[in-house]
């Protein structure tokens, strides 16, 4: 119906969050391909197809769990959220990123996010400047 396109469209737009399935789905269940480089009972990290930076992975939950965003996390998310950031630094140190590199996590249309089932983006392998866009 009229609510229903209106929903969709606004959605589309960046102006809502979306709540339906994402293209992370489709990533973790392997229906598409991705350049996988870690993965656990917990989360997963593959290569960001637009990479920003020599090294650029994304470290995502399996299970979304309400985690379209960060700014939706409560109490019971604090483990998983702990285990995103933990494996985002493991990575990073196998990926050679021992000078540095920059966690980002984007929330919602102001932050830039396009994809909603939480990511940390990971990002290095070049002199990485401050601030960010
Ligand atoms: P964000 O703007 O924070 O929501 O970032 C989403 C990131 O996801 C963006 O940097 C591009 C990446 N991305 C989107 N679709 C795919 C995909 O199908 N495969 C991979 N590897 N990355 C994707």
């Amino acid at each position: 119906g009229g609510d229903e396109s209106a929903a969709k469209k606004a959605a589309a737009e960046g102006l809502v969050d979306s709540e339906g399935p994402t293209i992370f789905d489709k990533i973790i269940s392997k229906e598409i391909p991705a350049n996988v480089i870690y993965e656990d009972d917990k989360c997963l990290a593959f290569r960001d197809i637009n990479p920003q930076a020599p090294v650029h992975f994304l470290v995502i939950p399996k299970v979304r769990d309400g985690l379209t965003r960060l700014s939706r996390a409560h109490e019971g998310h604090k483990e998983i959220l702990g285990h995103l950031l933990y494996t985002a630094q493991k990575v990073a140190k196998d990926e050679g990123l021992g000078e540095g590199f920059r966690v980002a996590i984007n929330d919602g249309p102001g932050g830039c996010q396009s994809v909603y089932h939480l990511h940390l983006h990971v990002i290095g392998g070049r002199q990485l400047t401050w601030p960010p866009g």
